[in-house]
């Protein structure tokens, strides 16, 4: 029998480690003996990257040849393995490897980039398994753009012109009045004063202060307009305090209502009941069983404040409020109907 000499002993140890060095490398990802090669699915093997969807199940799991993989390998421009690659002004036909590597700039086709992935990670994959690892940068929303300030201003500036034509000018109201109702108000939100200077400053330009006639619909008018032209300065009106005995009148000395539907209603810390006056049986009792109530519908008792006024937290319901306080003139031309456009 032949004897086996420690060198040749060593050399087969030697080469049994070579073959096993190979077999594992091979069996990693990436890792096929030769660079045109790919590892197969499932089974152990790699294959040569032409042989995929060839019709040949050389891979032996059949996964170099799997329907979804092959939909998107072959093509009816170039020959199998190949797909059409246009950049730089060309178009010509390339490996499909060759194609996915190609950058700066890189081919313009209809190469399905999950294959690209696939020859990538060297590994043969059904193409729906394979996940996309580039990540595409999100939309992003184009900035919007910065008017410049001049631009804004003149919108700010147009908008302002609207509030004064809905203000102080109108064709059929005389200058510094505009058309409310049938009657030439003017809404003169550009000054702030005081009550009696306000009421100067309207018999200035020919009217007086603001009073509210027995139809209360003139008073919704006003509120109406105020509310379209988006109005929220303070305006001074014609009402005022005279004393205890007299209470609250207009300027030209008719009574000033309270309550319903024109003065503004008052939270207040304290509660009060409410009588009602039963005038048959000439007797007042208190309203729901002497419910108190914290919300009031007058001017603060005792007074605080001698002028009437609509103030746009109220609403522009009627309050009273200290005549020295600063707001704008609500003027009232005289008649109830507006001069006529010429
Ligand atoms: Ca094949």
């Amino acid at each position: 029998m032949r004897q086996t000499s420690p060198t040749m002993a060593a050399l087969s140890v030697l080469r049994i480690t070579l073959l096993l060095t190979v077999y594992c490398l091979s069996s990693v990802s990436g890792t096929c003996p030769e660079s045109d090669q790919i590892h197969c699915g499932t089974s152990d093997r790699c294959t040569r990257i032409r042989y995929i969807c060839d019709g040949d199940n050389d891979c032996g799991d059949n996964t170099d040849e799997d329907s979804t993989l092959c939909e998107a390998w072959r093509n009816t421009d170039c020959e199998r393995n190949q797909a059409k690659c246009t950049r730089s002004g060309r178009s010509d036909c390339v490996t499909i490897s060759h194609y996915c590597t190609l950058t700066s700039p890189p081919c313009e086709g209809t190469v399905d980039q999950r294959l690209c992935q696939m020859l990538a990670n060297g590994k043969i994959r059904p193409l729906r398994e394979i996940q996309l690892h580039t990540t595409t940068p999100a939309p992003t929303e184009p900035a919007p753009t910065e008017p410049s300030i001049h631009v804004r201003e003149e919108n700010f500036a147009g908008q302002f012109l609207m509030k004064l034509n809905n203000t102080i000018r109108h064709p059929d109201c005389p200058w510094l009045y505009t058309k409310v109702g049938d009657q030439c108000l003017s809404i003169f939100f550009v000054g702030n004063m005081s009550w009696m200077e306000a009421r100067t400053f309207c018999q200035t330009i020919g009217g007086d202060l603001f009073t509210i006639t027995e139809d209360f619909k003139a008073f919704a008018v006003l509120l109406q307009h105020f509310m379209t032209h988006q109005m929220t300065a303070d305006f001074w009106i014609g009402g005022r305090y005279i004393n205890t005995t007299v209470g609250w009148t207009w300027i030209n000395d008719a009574p000033l209502p309270l309550g319903s539907p024109y003065w503004a209603v008052r939270h207040e810390e304290r509660c009060t009941t409410r009588r009602i006056n039963y005038s048959i049986l000439n007797t007042t009792a208190e309203a729901n069983d002497g419910v108190c109530y914290n919300y009031v519908q007058a001017p603060k008792d005792p007074p605080v404040g001698h002028c009437s006024s609509l103030d746009y937290k109220y609403y522009y319901y009627i309050a009273d409020d200290n005549c020295f306080i600063k707001k704008s003139p609500l003027c009232v031309l005289p008649g109830e109907h507006p001069k006529q456009a010429q």
